[in-house]
């Protein structure tokens, strides 16, 4: 039996039953009384865990995935919490503009399947996380940028809204009387939701939302929508996702190089810190930029690893929900 079939259903403490050598080469079925028990291996889904400390979004996605629901459901409307949340200006609706005042919007979704969608630099369009998934189940398509992805969700019945907020807008313009792009560590880039969720099964789907850089030049995208540098999953291994300034980000394929870290036995915790390493030693010397990445492996263990102090990301399931504080490569 397959380890990923041997875990499925699974969401207590499992005691793995295995037959020795000889047994299974004299008989199909060992007796109880002919079996070696291997030590317990722990197993913790359902379980979903996103960057920052998102109570809503995560209790969201934890509501759905306690009754049944599938880590992919519960991916979309957990970040769609954040997307809605006109208070948080790194995501959706009041998200900060790019310096020409438009705010665009990033995101992907990634499922048990491997199969990905994503929306890059979308304008007025409320829940990009939905669209991607439209893009995803819908379309031939992996990604779909700028104005094709705004009609496409005309097109799936999504409604035009303005997505720049009194607030966003004042502070755009206060930006303006200077126009330095400096983003401010923690603040500018701070709040994009990635989201990693195990469901009952033992089905890992993920999903990444954003508004990007604020004051970004038009047109750019960062790695938020990025499969495999915002996001990655592989439902063998697990999945990780990221925040902070893309570039660093897309320069690693990080989110790749993290599932594939855990692939070879590195523990998610293990896996982040590694990937926070290969950026900085593209980086020797600099401390003005802010990475934080979370990973969760198949079994529900999680880990978290950033550049700066002042990361954290929650983690939901049924031993309870908790906001961890990130250790970090740079001290303060
Ligand atoms: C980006 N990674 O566009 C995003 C920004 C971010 O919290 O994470 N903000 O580069």
């Amino acid at each position: 039996m397959k380890r990923r079939k041997f875990l499925k259903n699974s969401s207590t403490a499992t005691a793995a039953i295995v037959a020795t050598p000889f047994l299974t080469s004299c008989q199909d079925t060992p007796k109880a009384s002919e079996v070696t028990v291997i030590p317990e291996t722990k197993v913790n889904f359902p379980i979903v865990i996103c960057t920052w400390n998102f109570l809503n979004a995560s209790a969201k996605a934890w509501e759905i995935l306690n009754a049944g629901g599938t880590s992919l459901d519960a991916i979309e409307q957990g970040v769609k919490i954040e997307e809605d949340d006109t208070t948080n200006q790194t995501v959706g609706t009041g998200g900060r503009p790019d310096r020409d005042g438009n705010v665009t919007l990033d995101a992907c979704i990634m499922d048990k399947e491997g199969n990905c969608g994503a929306v890059l630099a979308m304008e007025n369009i409320a829940n990009p996380i939905s669209v991607a998934r439209k893009v995803m189940e819908d379309t031939p398509h992996v990604m779909l940028a700028g104005k094709g992805a705004e009609q496409f969700a005309y097109e799936k019945g999504f409604e035009k809204v303005n997505l720049l907020t009194e607030q966003s807008r004042l502070e755009w313009l206060e930006w303006k009387k200077t126009s330095e792009y400096k983003p401010i560590i923690n603040i500018e880039n701070h709040d994009t939701i990635g989201m990693l969720a195990i469901d009952q099964n033992g089905d890992i789907a993920g999903g990444c939302t954003t508004s990007g850089m604020g004051y970004k030049m038009a047109g750019r995208v960062g790695d938020s929508p990025i499969i495999g540098a915002g996001l990655f999953v592989d439902n063998e291994v697990g999945g990780a996702t990221a925040t902070g300034v893309g570039e660093e980000v897309v320069r690693t394929v990080g989110s790749f190089l993290i599932v594939e870290l855990m692939r070879q036995g590195k523990s998610p915790q293990e896996a982040c810190e590694e990937g926070v390493k290969r950026i900085m030693a593209k980086n020797e010397g600099r401390n003005d930029f802010q990475i934080g990445f979370i990973a969760i492996n198949k079994k529900g263990e999680t880990g978290g690893y950033c550049v700066q102090p002042g990361f954290s990301y929650r983690t939901y399931s049924k031993e309870g929900h908790v906001n961890n504080a990130s250790e970090s490569y740079l001290t303060p």
